[in-house]
């Protein structure tokens, strides 16, 4: 098991869409392990495969609050199959661009099908936060990125920051006032 590095904005291959996972074998598990690894060093509370560079339709994610037992979830090839007509706006983050925060509104409930490790399909009916990061990792397999659904002003601001602190070799800073 290795923590992978994380791809950063305006790394492009964060826009690809991922390929579906036709055979879940062993190379997809050791991925699936890496995918924990990664993504509970961050620390985060989801991760699509392809911010560690891997183009699969691969989304792990623990939910559990800080101290509680871990409760990972993974969902392959996940498809979302319904979303509701009311909306809640949530503040999101995203491992690929790190220490920015902005609020985005998406359905507020959703049914999402997926496959388990085993190949067994599911389908679940989701509100509130797992509903949210469903849709922001469903959203990653697409090649879509949480700034997609703020204003493009903000969008390009972010953008600009990220761009111009890879040229640096820096990490941008970020003061939660700013907009
Ligand atoms: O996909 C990702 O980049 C992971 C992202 C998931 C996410 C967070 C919030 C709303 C929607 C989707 C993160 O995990 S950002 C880090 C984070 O939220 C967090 C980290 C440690 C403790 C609690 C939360
Ligand atoms: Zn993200």
């Amino acid at each position: 098991m290795t923590v992978r590095d994380i791809l950063i904005l305006p790394d492009k291959r964060l826009r690809l869409v991922s390929k579906p996972v036709a055979k879940i074998d062993t190379a997809t598990r050791a991925l699936v392990e890496d995918m924990f690894e990664t993504m509970y060093a961050a620390p985060g509370i989801g991760l699509a495969a392809i911010q560690i560079g891997e183009a699969r339709r691969i989304v792990t994610m623990d939910l559990a609050k800080k101290d509680d037992p871990k409760e990972p979830r993974v969902f392959i090839n996940p498809e979302l199959v319904a979303k509701s007509d009311d909306k809640k706006i949530h503040e999101e983050g995203c491992l690929s661009i790190p220490e920015y925060y902005e609020e985005v509104e998406r359905p507020a409930s959703v049914t999402v099908r997926y496959l388990d490790l085993e190949g067994t399909p599911h389908e679940i009916d989701a509100d509130g936060l797992l509903a949210t990061c469903l849709q922001h990792e469903i959203d990653h397999l697409n090649g879509v990125l949480f700034i997609d659904h703020i204003s493009k002003l903000k969008r390009d601001r972010v953008i600009k920051k990220f761009t111009k602190a890879q040229k640096q070799g820096k990490r941008p800073s970020f003061d939660r006032d700013d907009d």
